[in-house]
Order: structure tokens, then C-alpha cells, then sequence
């Protein structure tokens, strides 16, 4: 009896942590894949420390509480129908489960986020070269480091002169294939000035750790004013 409330307090848990995860910020019109991200994550490790936690409390109790007391003690608890036995197996598994399902329901919506470009975006084109990037501003101006200006989302259109690399934008919480033969994107939305990483994340050659360089998200006259010094 007390091992079926223990179980029914278990359960009771379970679905107060599915129920008390926290809605994704919007962030107006456009959607801050970032926050989308950071997000999923917290509550990815939210849940499996708590279902976790659970689990272990759950196997110390019962180590403890039904511990046997000479080794040729044999059990006394009254055999669980075969309903019963299906059931204690099935509902928690199916408990945990949905929380599985609800954060890859979650991730679909980062990922569909991370997938629609804003209309507004200004389009760079990126090539992937052994070792090395290149961009291409719309104006036909290229560098070998990305600026782009804040407030304005940037759609990365994206391919490989050579092999396969991959464009890896940590801050941006962002990765995306790039090949030969073929377009990618990925997009992102520089909200604040701040210079970080462009790396390869997918090993390209003997200098594939050499294969990075800036992304620097500055105020958008100043954007302008580079850009023109570029030509
Ligand atoms: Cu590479």
C-alpha cells in the first residue's frame, strides 16, 4: 500500500513537471532563434535532472525498504495479476514518455523557426573553400569575415568549392552543411553588437582547424560605411 502512494506521489511529479515547463518567449515579429534554443536546452536538462532525481530516490527507497534480511528470504508481496503487471510498466514508461514527445514537439519548433526566413533578411553568400571562407555581400563586394549590420536577420545562401564543410556559428546556436553542387542556409538574427566565432564543424583536411574566422554584428551606419570602404 505505502509502495502505491509512493508511486501515485511519482506520478503526480511527473506530470507537474510536464505541465510547469515554461512557454517559449516570442520575440515579435521575428523570432530569436537564440533565446528558441537556449530555451529547449534549459528544459532538456530540467527534465532529466528531475526524472533523474526520481529515478534514484525511487531505486534508494526501495533498496532500503526492501532489502532482504538473511539470503535465503523469500519474498512475501502477493503476485501482481498480469493487468496489473502491464500496467505498472506501461503507464510510467508512457508518463516519461510524453515528456519525450513534448520536447521534440518543442525542438520541431525551434526547427521550423531556425528554417523560415524573414522576409526582411539580407541575403550573404558564403562559399566553403580548403581552408578558408568566403562572403559575398549582395553589392558583389567579398571578404574573408562576416559583418552584418544589428537589427537587419541575415540569410547565409551557402555552398563548398571543394568538399564537404560545415558553417558553424556557436554564438547563433547554428550549424548547417555546406557542399559542393548544392545551396544551403541558415539565417540568424544579430540583436546586439558583439563579436564572435565562425568555425567548420565537419573535418575538411589537413587545416580544417584553421578553417575559421569573425562574425561581427555591428551598428548598421557602420555596417554601410564598411561595406562601401569594401568596393
Ligand atoms: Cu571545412
Amino acid at each position: 500500500m505505502k509502495l502505491k502512494r509512493f508511486f501515485s506521489v511519482l506520478n503526480g511529479a511527473a506530470m507537474a513537471l510536464l505541465f510547469a515547463t515554461p512557454a517559449f518567449a516570442a520575440a515579435g515579429d521575428t523570432p530569436d532563434t537564440r533565446a528558441d534554443w537556449d530555451e529547449l536546452w534549459h528544459e532538456v536538462l530540467v527534465d532529466i535532472t528531475v526524472i533523474g532525481v526520481i529515478f534514484i530516490v525511487a531505486a534508494i527507497y526501495m533498496l532500503i525498504r526492501f532489502k532482504a534480511t538473511n539470503p535465503e528470504q523469500v519474498g512475501t508481496a502477493t503476485r501482481l495479476t498480469t493487468a496489473n503487471a502491464i500496467g505498472w510498466a506501461l503507464i510510467p514508461a508512457a508518463i516519461f514518455m510524453a515528456d519525450d514527445f513534448y520536447l521534440a514537439a518543442k525542438g520541431w519548433t525551434v526547427w521550423d523557426h531556425q528554417r523560415t526566413v524573414p522576409e526582411n533578411a539580407m541575403e550573404v553568400k558564403v562559399t566553403g573553400y580548403q581552408w578558408y571562407w568566403e562572403f559575398e555581400y549582395e553589392d558583389g563586394t567579398t571578404t574573408d569575415e562576416l559583418k552584418v549590420p544589428v537589427g537587419t536577420p541575415v540569410v547565409l545562401r551557402m555552398t563548398s568549392d571543394d568538399v564537404i564543410h560545415s558553417f558553424g556559428l556557436p554564438y547563433y546556436r547554428l550549424t548547417e552543411d555546406v557542399m559542393p553542387g548544392r545551396i544551403t542556409y541558415i539565417w540568424f538574427n544579430p540583436i546586439e553588437e558583439v563579436e564572435t566565432l565562425v568555425t567548420c564543424r565537419e573535418f575538411c583536411g589537413n587545416s580544417h582547424s584553421e578553417m575559421f574566422t569573425a562574425v561581427e554584428a555591428i551598428a548598421p551606419a557602420e555596417f554601410e560605411k564598411w561595406l562601401a570602404e569594401q568596393g
